[in-house]
């Protein structure tokens, strides 16, 4: 059980005094369960230990990237040795290309293909080349998805806005909100019915194609075909944001999954390992606009840098083992079946449970949610109590029921016994509160 938390304690006391929330990013600051968000101090493979030297299964693998398992002998040796070679040029280098071929061959949607150092860079970046291609400004997302804090996009969005309840960020002037449509998740309809009202104003399309950011919702039958048919009828751009699920649900993400095929994709998280990266990348005829060689100017000082493809790579390298993802995926769907089971015989009939590859989703629903409406229709009081009972149990969960789970290929065996003893011990005690 937890000991203490002391240093975690100060050091939050001492970091709200410099740092908006504490934190350096919302969602890590607890404000949706409540407490003091733990310190980490470090991590390897499946744990993390916090400032006092508590222990923790980890389950946000820093929201995502730690898919091979924090701190992984291969990726630190491959940052250490790129770091000796020195920390960033500002000119292009061999493992820039490297990495773009890696990605293009499992991705074969990324005929080209620009890094950033950040989702938030290439979904920003992928809307303005949407743009600048089609020469037209309003964008379509959808309610519940987050794309990172790119103006346009934060108009009723997800993940920590959504947790905010502030369903339009203040800052972003009107005039940026009134260029963006937000439709229902999985509403087939209301793409269509938009795309009759505006369809010649839209320049694109951004999607999560399976949704992480107000916790995992799938693409209902015919969501995903309904957005690649409308963007084609109209000449709008089709981006997949594949921040979180590329390289996170399988070996060519949602679109290897579902076969649909997007103009542009959004990369983040894994294909960094870690380090700071994302990239935007498709159709060659769209990527063509991009400068040098078109109009849209998109730019950055660490695009690309050594380090951070290193880290990339190597974690790239490790999960095209072969069967990596056949054992990530069933070992997520297994944990999820157990902790159903867990929580069915310790009389919490209003919880379910659902994963894709090595993301999943825990709701205290009676089924997995499948439109926002659905997401916030689940227990959410009941969902901190069990996230702080997990806690002091040394199991890490995302800080908030809007956010999805992640594992690594290390949590196989003992981290994922200490998770069903806590949560067999974690029900228990959470029915008791109800
Ligand atoms: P970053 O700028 O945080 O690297 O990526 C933004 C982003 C874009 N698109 C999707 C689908 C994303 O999930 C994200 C970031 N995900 C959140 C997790 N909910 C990052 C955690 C955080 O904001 O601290």
């Amino acid at each position: 059980m937890q000991q203490s938390i002391k240093t975690s304690e100060a050091l939050f006391a001492q970091a709200q005094i410099m740092i908006p929330g504490g934190v350096n990013s919302p969602v890590r600051a607890f404000r949706s369960v409540g407490g003091t968000p733990r310190f980490f101090a470090k991590a390897q493979g499946a744990y993390g230990w916090d400032a006092d030297g508590n222990r923790y299964v980890d389950y946000i693998c820093s929201w995502g990237p730690a898919i091979v398992g924090h701190a992984h002998p291969e990726v630190i040796a491959a940052v250490q040795k790129a770091a000796a070679d020195g920390l960033s040029f500002g000119a292009p280098t061999a493992a820039e290309v490297e990495i773009a071929e890696w990605i293009r061959s499992h991705l074969p949607s990324m005929e080209m293909m620009r890094l950033t150092s950040s989702g938030t860079e290439a979904t920003m970046s992928a809307i303005r080349v949407a743009r600048g291609y089609t020469g037209r400004s309003k964008i379509i997302k959808f309610e519940g998805c987050y794309h990172g804090h790119v103006d346009s996009l934060l108009v009723k969005a997800g993940s920590g806005l959504l947790t905010f309840g502030n369903p339009t960020s203040a800052g972003v002037p009107k005039s940026f909100a009134e260029e963006t449509l937000v439709l229902d998740y999985n509403d087939i309809e209301g793409i269509q019915a938009c795309f009759a009202e505006h369809g010649p104003q839209i320049a694109g399309v951004i999607v999560e194609p399976i949704a992480g950011n107000m916790n995992l919702v799938k693409p209902r039958e015919g969501f995903l075909e309904a957005l690649r048919a409308a963007c084609d009828a109209h000449g709008a751009v089709l981006i997949f944001d594949e921040v979180m699920t590329g390289f996170r649900v399988g070996p060519q993400g949602v679109q290897g999954l579902s076969g649909i095929r997007p103009d542009l994709t959004t990369l983040g998280k894994v294909i960094g390992g870690g380090m700071p990266m994302g990239a935007f990348g498709g159709r060659k005829d769209i990527m063509q606009c991009v400068a040098p060689l078109g109009p849209v100017y998109q730019a950055g000082t660490l695009s690309g840098n050594p380090v951070a493809v290193a880290a990339g790579l190597a974690t790239l390298r490790l999960i095209s083992a072969p069967g990596f993802f056949d054992q990530l995926t069933a070992m997520t769907a297994q944990l999820m079946q157990d902790l159903q089971s867990i929580a069915h015989e310790s009389g919490e009939e209003n919880f379910c449970a659902d994963s894709v590859g090595g993301m999943f989703g825990i709701y205290f629903s009676k089924s997995p949610p499948v439109t926002f409406e659905d997401v916030n229709q689940s227990n959410r009081d009941q969902f901190n109590r069990f996230f702080h009972a997990m806690l002091k149990r040394g199991v890490y969960l995302a800080p908030s029921a809007f956010e999805a789970g992640f594992l690594s290929i290390a949590h196989a065996g003992e981290p994922i016994a200490q998770t069903l003893q806590a949560a067999r011990e974690s029900f228990k005690e959470i029915i008791g509160a109800r």
